[in-house]
């Protein structure tokens, strides 16, 4: 698949440090040391009720890994995939009537829109779960040969069993596991599972559903984990630096994943950080396809409203935390643009190099935004207070906020 186009990043002068972050297998802060290219994988979306504005916080925080990256001037391997086969989708297109792979093809090309919009990083490998498969089947009968999984009624399940560390990324108790397992497409009811969490790697073709050949399988669709595991592993390999996405992946999904991996190639561990971004809520309850409380990035551009508010917005918020989107988070941020934007168009002001050096030791650590608006809060007041004589000052403020936090002002 093609991804989207890729806005400039501005050099700045110097360098920024490596990243710290938190990390949720370890349950503390790591600090990443990549070599010159830093690899990354961050899952993609389910296409359908894109974008909304939880998506657009995810996919800001590990844009802003991508840039503080870049900033240390080494280059990065960015992976994302789409889920454009899965139960979800499915269910979606029959609920409203409509062809599977049209939902898919307009919620992705939508999707494309507002990451351009919001300046977001693109991947360099974008891929579908349907392209993946020719390299998802020989793994799942690797799995199967190994004696990692096994045939359940011509479906293909995974043996949790099978990778000694399983348990290891999110670090739940069995209890919690099971529960979630139920909540997040997982089956831990289905009798003759050897562990009812196993997850299922393949599912046998179903009438009325899609399915494509799968060699020594038999016809079918991957499963939802295997399919993020063949990408990452086909364009990133095992030990890659940052596996991402929203905290309600890091189990079943990316405990999952790991777990097919390592099983897969003997090798530990996948990610060398497994990193969640919290979750945004709104009217009080996680935004998510499944209540309908959503509310979307394109609508909010149709609106008027200027995607770089709305990038300021996301910004505002810790990448860890869970927040709610309010209209009043909004309003907050086009008054912050503006009054970004009348600074920054002064001809001269005060110097801003030690502010350069504030937004890189913010994002550094753990993706501290909230500190770097503030800092930069703080130039542009007195920046508005002084009359400062420095010609270059009001360019290297844009440059750096572009640069550093996907903002043009
Ligand atoms: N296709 C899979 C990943 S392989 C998937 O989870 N798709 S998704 O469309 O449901 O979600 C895409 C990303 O947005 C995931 O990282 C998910 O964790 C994140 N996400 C979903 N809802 C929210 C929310 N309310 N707040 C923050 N992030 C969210
Ligand atoms: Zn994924």
């Amino acid at each position: 698949m093609h991804a989207w186009p890729a806005s400039e990043v501005p050099a700045l002068p110097g360098k920024g440090r490596d990243l710290e972050i938190h990390d949720t297998a370890t349950q503390g802060t790591i600090t990443l040391a990549p070599g010159p290219v830093a690899r990354i994988y961050v899952c993609g979306i389910t296409p359908y009720d894109a974008t909304h504005i939880g998506h657009a916080a995810t996919y800001n925080a590990f844009d802003l890994v991508q840039r503080v990256w870049l900033d240390t001037k080494r280059q990065v391997h960015y992976v994302q995939n789409v889920t454009d086969v899965d139960d979800p989708l499915l269910e979606r297109a029959l609920r409203d009537g409509q062809d599977w792979t049209e939902l898919a093809e307009r919620e992705t090309a939508l999707f494309r829109e507002d990451m351009t919009a919001l300046r977001m990083l693109p991947p360099q490998h974008y891929i579908g779960a349907v392209e993946a498969i020719p390299g998802i089947v020989p793994l799942v009968e690797r799995l199967r040969d190994a004696g990692a999984a096994y045939e359940l009624d011509g479906d293909v399940y995974f043996s949790v069993e099978s990778d000694p560390h399983f348990g290891g990324v999110s670090n739940l108790d069995a209890e919690a596991m099971r529960l979630l397992s139920a909540e997040r497409g997982g089956d831990p009811d289905r009798p003759g599972k050897k562990n009812p969490l196993d997850p299922m790697l393949w599912m046998a073709a179903r009438p009325g559903e899609p399915s494509w050949d799968g060699g020594s399988l038999g016809r079918g669709r991957p499963g939802w984990h295997i399919e993020c595991v063949a990408i990452a592993l086909d364009h990133l390999g095992m030990g890659f630096d940052i596996q991402g996405g929203g905290s309600d992946l890091a189990f079943p999904h990316h405990e999952m994943g790991a777990s097919h991996a390592q099983a897969l190639t003997g090798e530990f561990p996948m990610a060398q950080a497994y990193v969640h971004a919290g979750m945004v809520a709104l009217n009080g309850e996680k935004m998510s396809k499944s209540k309908g409380n959503l509310v979307f990035v394109s609508a909010l551009r149709r609106a008027g409203v200027d995607p770089a508010a709305i990038r300021l917005a996301l910004l505002s918020h810790h990448y860890r935390a869970d927040w709610e989107w309010t209209d009043e988070v909004l309003a907050d941020a086009v008054a912050r643009l503006e009054r970004w934007r009348a600074a920054v168009s002064r001809p001269d002001g005060l110097p801003a190099d030690a502010l350069v050096e504030e937004v890189r030791e913010a994002l550094a650590n753990d993706l501290d935004a909230p500190a770097a608006l503030a800092a930069v809060d703080r130039w542009v007041e007195r920046q508005i207070a002084t009359d400062g004589d420095d010609e270059s000052a009001p360019g290297l403020v844009s440059r750096t906020v572009d640069a550093l936090l996907g903002v043009a002002l």
